[in-house]
This record gives structure tokens, sequence and C-alpha cells, in this order.
């Protein structure tokens, strides 16, 4: 193989190789095939909106149209476009929420087989902060009460959202100001439907403002309660080990992979493969063993509370069954390919669909229902161990690589982690920052694209970052990426971070980038700041605060939600590439310059890591000068 002949991770670029081999057409190559991409869909200018279009507007051609059949220009169009795509990821993560709470409120009513509620005292924190008074009550009376009271804000049609409550007093008051303190998840969503119909909301600001209160739903909202509820009912995670990247399936074993993002089918798919009937089973059909391996966020879910092997990041998906040694994968929903049943047609590996939200044509669909989970998931896992001596030896490639990490990082777990056993503290993260050890903190998330770096991007940006004293956080396929490259272990402090941070890395005994979780999880760097900014020292706001974040590589729609909702609760995002928005020069300004003055966050957009880290150290810098921080420790 060609050295450099691909980007992407040594045993990515090694698989690639083989599918090339194999004359399988991957992502890649079906990402060069639509080279170039459509300029007026890259710019956000085209709508289809209603049958008076398609329309476009034409900034190549001066006497081109500038305006839609109904009159709409490319402010609107564009805002229209982007309000609609902040609305379907919302809608996404919100669905998880939903999903969760169904399981967790089945499981509370003894209705679900094989789940319990694994962290009580979460459960009681959480419900209180829903108005809930958990005195002398059952945990399952708690949990009921909860479960209901989380459906009816799903709905809600007034007021506010519970786990808002936790931002800090100054972002409320400016979201309450604003108008974008979202009243219910699903009422907002549905609004924004309605806004963009065709002659509804024609003004590209107040598009926008709908946009921040969508995004505030999800983030606030919706991927929140996905957050607490999956810790309350799957465990809430600890530091632990784990393996990133292909080479954890083994030769000798049953390899399932699990995909997608509802931790619901994945956490029970792990459990059932320890049972020991089902690996009595397996060796029955000659295995030595189960590996059970995850891909995308799912992964992530069972990788932070069971420390299961993470197979791969969004762009490794095909690759996992173009090893040839996966005797199935079974997948939920968001970020699948619909091109795994093709690919898998090459080989033995089954793929199963299981979420009635999510049909895959040429999948065996099995329904996934919480009432029968444990005895559906051994079904499942039968399946794939027969599948086993389908195994063709000839066709089976399996990379050695895989990196060790340590994941399982919360927000609750920090005070721990910093406070020791006597105290319950973040005043060590804190002084860390005021003292200029740390010279502040950096998000780095979202997916691998190939239109980028194919992953190499975050690989880039987190070492820059942490050359630079930026303690690192990290969720999605970005953690995966970076994983991959062992910076998710403390030994990676001694290699890449500054003097500063290397320091406090020492003495606490961790690893320079945390790992938060799935992207759901980006739940978890809200609540995080918001610890911060109580925590004293370093502002009243999350809008003062010397972080940022990015999503070098972000390729769905899921993504512009998460960066919206950090902007409008105060940070800085930096996306690699923009969302289509470039035909509108007033959207863009909006999105770039004007927001600040809105929530205290603003976007930026650039392709090239070392540049993207620059704009976010810089910002970093100008939040420590506005809060009158001493110079940088070793600088
Ligand atoms: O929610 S980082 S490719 S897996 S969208 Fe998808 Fe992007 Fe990966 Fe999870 Ni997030």
């Amino acid at each position: 193989m060609a050295e450099n002949k691909f980007y992407g991770d040594s045993a990515t670029q090694e698989m690639r190789q083989v599918a090339e081999d194999l004359n399988i057409q991957t992502i890649w190559d079906r990402e060069l095939m639509q080279e170039p991409h459509c300029g007026f869909g890259t710019l956000g200018i085209c709508c289809k909106n209603c049958n008076l279009g398609p329309c476009r507007i034409d900034p190549f051609n001066p006497d081109g149209p500038k305006v839609g059949v109904c009159g709409a220009d490319a402010d609107v169009i564009s805002a229209r476009n982007l309000l609609r795509h902040i609305t379907a990821g919302a809608g996404c993560h919100n669905d998880h929420g939903r999903e969760i709470t169904k399981t967790f409120l089945m499981t509370a009513k003894g209705e679900a087989q094989g789940y319990k509620i694994q962290d009580e005292q979460k459960l009681k924190v959480v419900a209180q902060e829903y108005g809930i008074t958990i005195e002398g009550k059952s945990v399952q009376d708690i949990a009921i009460e909860l479960g209901k009271k989380i459906f009816a804000e799903y709905g809600q049609q007034e007021g506010e959202l519970a786990l808002i409550q936790r931002a800090p007093k100054k972002q409320k008051e400016l979201w309450r100001k604003l108008g974008v303190m979202p009243r219910g998840i699903d009422r907002e969503i549905v609004e924004a439907l309605a806004r963009t119909n065709m002659g509804v909301d024609n003004d590209y600001r107040s598009l926008m403002r709908h946009g921040i209160k969508v995004a505030l739903g999800d983030g606030w909202g919706g991927s929140m309660i996905a957050t607490e509820l999956s810790d309350i009912l799957f465990r809430s995670p600890r530091p632990l080990s784990g393996q990133s990247n292909l080479g954890v399936f083994k030769e000798d074993e049953v390899n399932i992979g699990v995909h997608g993002h509802v931790p619901v089918l994945s956490d029970m798919i792990a459990q059932v493969a320890s049972d020991p009937e089902v690996l009595a089973y397996a060796k029955t059909k000659g295995a030595h063993g189960i590996v059970v391996a995850g891909i995308c966020c799912t992964a992530l879910e069972s990788l932070m509370r069971r420390g299961m092997p993470v197979a791969g990041n969004f762009l490794q998906q095909e690759l996992a069954i173009i090893t040839g040694a996966l005797e199935m994968l079974i997948v939920d929903l968001q970020c699948v390919l619909p091109s795994l049943p093709t690919i898998a047609s090459n080989f033995h590996t089954k793929v199963i669909s299981t979420n009635p939200r999510a049909h895959f044509p040429g999948t065996e669909y099995i329904e996934f229902k919480e009432e029968k989970g444990y005895d559906i998931a051994k079904e499942i896992i039968k399946k794939a161990i027969d599948n086993f001596q389908n195994r063709n030896k000839a066709k089976v490639h399996i990379p050695k690589q895989s990196a060790p990490l340590v994941p399982g990082f919360t927000t609750e777990y920090v005070f721990d982690m910093l406070g020791g056993k006597t105290r319950f503290t973040y005043r060590p993260l804190n002084d860390g920052i005021i003292m200029g050890r740390i010279r502040g903190i950096a998000g780095v998330v979202g997916c691998d694209n190939p239109k980028m770096q194919s992953g190499e991007s975050h690989v880039k940006l987190v070492k820059e970052l942490l050359k630079n004293d930026v303690l690192v956080v990290q969720t999605g396929c970005a953690a995966t990426a970076c994983a991959k490259e062992e910076l998710l272990t403390p030994e990676a402090a001694f290699k890449y971070a500054g003097k500063g941070l290397q320091e406090i890395c020492e003495a606490v005994g961790c690893p320079p980038v945390l790992h938060l979780g799935p992207c759901v999880d980006n739940s978890r760097i809200l609540t995080a700041c918001c610890e911060i900014v109580k925590e004293g020292g370093l502002g009243v706001g999350l809008d003062e605060l010397p972080i940022a974040g990015a999503a070098p590589e972000w390729m769905s729609e899921k993504a512009i939600a998460i960066g919206w909702y950090f902007v409008a609760s105060g940070a800085l995002v930096v996306f690699g590439t923009p969302y289509p928005l470039y035909g509108s020069k007033n959207l863009t300004h909006f999105v770039t310059k004007e927001v600040e003055e809105w929530t205290g966050g603003r976007w930026a957009f650039e392709p090239d890591p070392m540049k993207m880290a620059k704009i976010m150290i810089d910002h970093i810098n100008a939040k420590r000068k506005a809060l009158n921080l001493r110079p940088m420790m070793y600088q």
C-alpha cells in the first residue's frame, strides 16, 4: 500500500485498500462521484418548500433570478433551510430522549425485561429538579412520577423546561428577554416546521430566533434528558479502560457489531452476550467467545458504562463489514448508512434492523421491544452465533490496530476527581484556569467526513490545543478518532500537553482529553460549564468562560443543532465547513457576528485544523483578558 494514499487512521487506510482490492464501493468512492457538489445546495439558496418551485437564487450569473417565484430572497430561503436543519437535528436528539423515557418508565413499572434502575441517587436529584417530592416514596414511585412528568414536558405548551433551570441566572434572563426560552420540546419543533412553510415567517432574524429556541430545547431538553435518564437507567459512568479501532474483532470468536444511538438495545446485547448459556452455545459452534463491539454513538454509551470496545466511528461502519469477520451488525437508528446491506452482500454478515422508526431494505427486521428485551437480544445473538460457521476464512482481514483509552468522565465525576474523598468541588479546575496552568477548555466533537480528512482533523486540532494548555473534552466520533491515536490516555499528557496542563493531569491522574460519551452527552459540557460558573472566579455567565467548541468534520444535522445550542449558550463554535449559508450575506453576517450581541456566542468556519486551533485559542485568550486573569504560567 502506498504511504498516505488515503486519509484516516492506519486501520482505516488498510481497510480502504482491502475494499479497493475487492472492488467494493465505499463512502469515499461515492463522495468522489458526487464532486463537485451542487453549488446552489452548498450555498443554501435552493428552495423546494412548495410547488411554485423548486427555485434557486443564482449568484453565479448577474442576470439570474435573485428571488424565488414567491418572492423569497436568498436571506429567507437560506434561513428557512437552516431552521429546518436545526429542527431535524434537534428532532433526532429529542426523539432519542423520548425513547429512553419510555424504557425508563416501563422499567419503573416493572414492564421492561432485563432492565433496572441503577443510579438511585441521581434519580432523586433529577426528580427534585422536576418538582417531585421524594420523601417517603419508593424508588419505583419516584421514577414513575418522573417519567410521566418528562413525557408531559415534551408536549408542554407554556412555561419553561425543568433542566434549563440549571443554567446561570445571566443566561436565563437573557433567553427570557430574547424570547427564546423553550416552552416545550415538541412545541418548538412543530412551530419551526410551521414557520418555514411557504409564506409564513419571512424575516431571517426571526427565523433564526426560533432556531435558537429549538436548539436550546435540544441541549437543555431532549439531549439532557437522554443523558440523565441513561445514567439513571444504565448507571452513571466512571473512568474505566477501553479499546478502540477495528482490531477489537477476533478471528476465533463470534463478532457482533452494534451500531446506532439509543443504548436501550446495545446495553441489552452487551448484557446478554455475557450470559453463560449464550457463551456455551457459541462454544458448541466452534467459537472461543463472543465479541460485542460498537460503532458510532451507541458504542460510546456502552463504552462509558461497560467498557465495551469501540470498533469504529462513522466512517468505519462499512469497513467493519469488509473485515469479513463480522457475523452480525445490529442497527437501530441515526448515522446508519443505507449502503450497509449492499456491502454485507459480499460477505456472510447479517445486518439486523430493530427500530420501527428506521427500516433498511435488504436487512432482516427484528423489532426490539423492552417487554421482551432480554429474550429478543438472546434470539438475535443466537442468530449471530449460528452464522459463525458461514464465515469464509479466506475473506477475513482484521487489522491489528486497537488502541487503549480511558473514557467515563461526567460532570459529577469531575467533583470526585478533583475534590478527592473529603471535598466535593470544582475549585482545583477553576484555580487551574485562574492561575494560568490551564488556558481554557475546548470541546472537540462531531462526525468524521470523507469530504474532509476522515478523522485526521480532530487529531491535529486536539494536539495543537493540548500543546497550548487547553484541556479538551470530547464526545461522538471525534472522541473515537482521537482515541485511536491514544490521545485519551493519561500518558498523552506527557507526550502532547503544555507544561501547565501536564502538571494538572499528573496531579489528578487524568488524560488531557476527557471522553464525555456520545453526542447526546454534549449536554454534560453544558452542565460542567454551569458548575464552573457556580464555583466562582470566572464570571457569572457561560458566555464569559474561556471555552470554545469545534466540530471539524461535522456532517449530520444533529451537529448543526448541537452547535446552535452552544452558540445560544454563549460559546464560540467552529465548524470545518459551513452549513449551507454563504448564499446569503446577511445570514452569514448574522451567524458569525450579530448573534454574539444576542447570546454572547458566535460561529466561525475554517477547514484547516491548525487555523481552527488558532481561532479557538485567540477566543479563549480574549475571554481570559476580559476576566482579567493572569498570564499563562509557563509562557
Ligand atoms: O450522534 S458524531 S457521525 S455517530 S452525528 Fe453520527 Fe456524527 Fe458520529 Fe452519533 Ni454524532
